[in-house]
């Protein structure tokens, strides 16, 4: 490698860096996702779901939530120099002409659209619409290009803890205010929030929600929330910037996001 390369990289290398300089100083930034035309949505800020700090050890989080209940780990990943690389510019420059594949908003995810990541962030990333079903709205998570978008993951630190014989998958996603997944369950995972906030709605395997499959989070819970019973509200919380969701094996979970957000979640399999 000669001279000049050190200071012009040839492209094949540059492919594989992605360099996130600037770190944000702080997690309250937005990244520039939640512009004024991206409206957020009022947090409730009612949570029954456990915090934990990263004082919990491992045998702890295995003794008291891993099989049984879902809890919020804050701190437990340093992921500000991820956060730095998925800021609105950072992610349209780097990715802009990248396909990414979107899924359906409904309970099985049937329909899958490709598209250049720009054209989804400037024509799709809106505001959910109240009387669209789940199953017209667009959602971009999972379905990740690994090998284009390698060198994003590889820059997130996911939580460390680990189920015994299980390995990590991600699932990478950003959405619209007021978007998320109708209910549904799969095997154990983490969620984490990278800018804006997603609230989750939990039930345990032994208790099917009341829930159409079609229909959005959002359309729940304005038409069928407010009208359950204390005893068949579901477990819920709000998770911000800095704080990753556990859930257990075959907890039945709907998401739904207050503001434009950037999270990613690390399936247990
Ligand atoms: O993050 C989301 O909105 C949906 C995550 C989820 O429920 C899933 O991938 O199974």
């Amino acid at each position: 490698m000669g001279l000049r390369d050190l200071f012009f990289p040839p492209l094949t290398i540059l492919k594989y860096f992605l360099v996130c300089s600037g770190v944000l100083g702080s997690l309250e930034s937005d990244g520039g996702w939640l512009t004024s035309g991206h409206a957020s949505l009022l947090e409730e800020d009612s949570c029954t779901v456990e915090r934990r700090d990263a004082s919990l050890t491992y045998s702890q989080f295995i003794e008291q939530y891993a099989f049984s209940r879902p809890v919020i780990l804050q701190g437990i990943t340093n992921n500000t120099e991820f956060q730095a690389c998925c800021t609105k510019e950072k992610l349209s420059a780097r990715f802009g002409d990248h396909l990414v594949r979107l899924s359906t908003a409904n309970t099985y995810s049937y329909r899958k659209v490709d598209l250049p990541f720009q054209d989804y962030v400037d024509q799709l990333l809106e505001p959910q619409d109240r009387a669209s079903l789940g199953s017209e709205t667009l959602y971009f998570f999972g379905d990740n290009n690994f090998t284009e978008w390698g060198p994003l993951f590889q820059k997130y630190r996911p939580p460390p803890f680990r189920l015994p014989g299980t390995t990590g998958a991600y699932s990478f996603g950003i959405a619209g205010s007021g978007s998320g997944v109708p209910f549904h369950w799969h095997g154990p995972g983490y969620s984490e929030v990278i800018f804006g906030r997603k609230r989750w709605f939990l039930y345990p395997p032994e208790k099917t929600p009341e829930f159409h499959p079609n229909k959005t989070t959002l359309s729940w819970l304005l038409d069928t929330y407010p009208f359950l019973p204390p005893w068949e509200r579901p477990v819920e919380c709000t998770v911000h910037p800095g704080e990753v969701l556990y859930f257990p094996d075959r907890w039945w979970h709907a998401t739904l996001n207050l503001d434009t957000s950037v999270f990613i979640s690390t399936f247990l399999g």
